[in-house]
């Protein structure tokens, strides 16, 4: 084994696995205005106006929804941007960060 194999200490098996991607899901709450959450999910997680509506409206009725998949990095700097935005404007708005299956 060479020295950075011994420092990472990756499997075989790690390493030649896809990188896992983690879901972003947006959860529901009674206060946050669905304008505003459309406004995040355009804003930080650069879907459409379509798509944005859709997520919200799906999360609104069910309770939960994904916005998408990134690395793990990606997802917690959006989740905690958008968290940012949401606690300046005085709104409750959560999401999670799971890894995919
Ligand atoms: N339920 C909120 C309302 O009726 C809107 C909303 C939708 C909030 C989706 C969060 O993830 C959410 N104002």
């Amino acid at each position: 084994m060479s020295d950075s194999d011994l420092k990472t200490r990756k499997s075989i098996r790690q390493k030649l696995e896809r990188p896992k991607r983690y879901q972003v899901i947006l959860l529901n709450d009674d206060f946050t205005p669905a304008e505003f959450v459309v406004f995040v999910l355009k804003g930080e997680f650069r879907l459409d106006v379509l798509q944005a509506e859709h997520v919200m409206e799906t999360a609104h009725k069910k309770g939960a929804n994904v916005v998408s998949t990134y690395p793990r990095d990606v997802a917690e700097t959006k989740v905690s941007r958008a968290t940012e935005t949401a606690v300046r404007m005085g709104y409750p708005l959560k999401f999670i960060v799971e890894p995919e299956e």
